[in-house]
């Protein structure tokens, strides 16, 4: 029952307020997020690999899940795909078991990196949670390909190019789930809130919410530097046995983590 516990070490609130919070508070309020987070997403001649972290995790509150060995990790580069789940190391994020790699770029393209994790239980919400994650390192100047699908069962598109972005700019998706467009889809979006240096005015402001519009597109304009997250939610057709034997109902994310960037002064 981690989520409680963890909505326990949120916020300044009485023993009381908070026994209405736990009842009440929308399990969005804290949500799970599919990280997968380079430490760089443009790469240089100076700088030819990336280190990135794979990991499950409320990215604002800084409360991690334990991450099991995902069932898939690869790269996608012009359409071919790399698997790279043999070169995850154990490591821990926000407390919490991951995974990293390095990945060391050879030559110019948009390099797509994308996770199927194993289904994640989670006894607060009685269901199980899948999150197909993915992030984009564009290498040596190439600019093409931003904008394909890599085949995840559910996946967003991004139509803004997601690098080379200030704070401020608004990204554009597009949500897909079996490669056809998600009309309604609700699409949660949180801050990757590193080393805790921003705070909420309200639980609300923790995951902010936005929805695609029939064409499956959502619009979301990013307010601070930094990893942003988009959680595009929807229901599996199909249950999972749950630990005491019983079908699971089983949310599916697609998840995209984009880097919007500081604008700095001319030196
Ligand atoms: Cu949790």
């Amino acid at each position: 029952m981690h989520c409680q516990e963890e909505k326990k070490t949120f916020g300044l609130v009485s023993t009381l307020a908070l026994a209405f919070l736990v009842v009440a508070m929308p399990v969005s309020a804290l949500a799970h997020f599919g990280m997968l987070i380079p430490d760089r997403n443009i790469v240089t001649q100076d700088h030819r690999t990336a280190s990135m972290t794979l990991s499950f995790s409320h990215p604002f509150a800084g409360m991690g899940m334990d991450m099991a060995k995902p069932a898939k990790f690869f790269v996608d580069l012009n359409g071919r795909k790399t698997d790279l789940v043999s070169t995850l190391q154990p490591t821990t994020v926000m407390g919490h078991k991951a995974w990293k790699t390095d990945y060391r770029f050879r030559r110019p393209g948009v390099y797509i990196f994308g996770v199927e994790p194993q289904p994640y239980w989670e006894p607060a919400e009685d269901t199980y949670i899948i999150h197909y994650t993915k992030t984009e390192i564009a290498a040596f100047g190439a600019d093409e390909g931003w904008d394909r699908p890599i085949g995840l069962k559910t996946e967003i598109i991004p139509l803004l190019r997601p690098f080379g972005n200030y704070a401020g700019n608004s990204f554009v998706g597009k949500v897909l789930l079996d490669g056809r467009p998600v009309p309604g889809a609700h699409v949660e979006v949180e801050f990757y809130n590193r080393g805790q240096k921003l705070t909420a005015p309200s639980e609300y402001h923790v995951t902010q919410v936005v929805k695609t519009d029939s064409q499956g597109i959502f619009v979301f304009t990013c307010p601070a530097p930094g990893w942003w997250g988009f959680a595009a939610l929807s229901e599996a057709d199909y249950k999972l046995k749950g630990p005491d034997g019983k079908d699971k109902d089983v949310e599916l994310g697609a998840i995209l983590w984009t880097y919007l960037d500081r604008w700095p002064a001319a030196k």
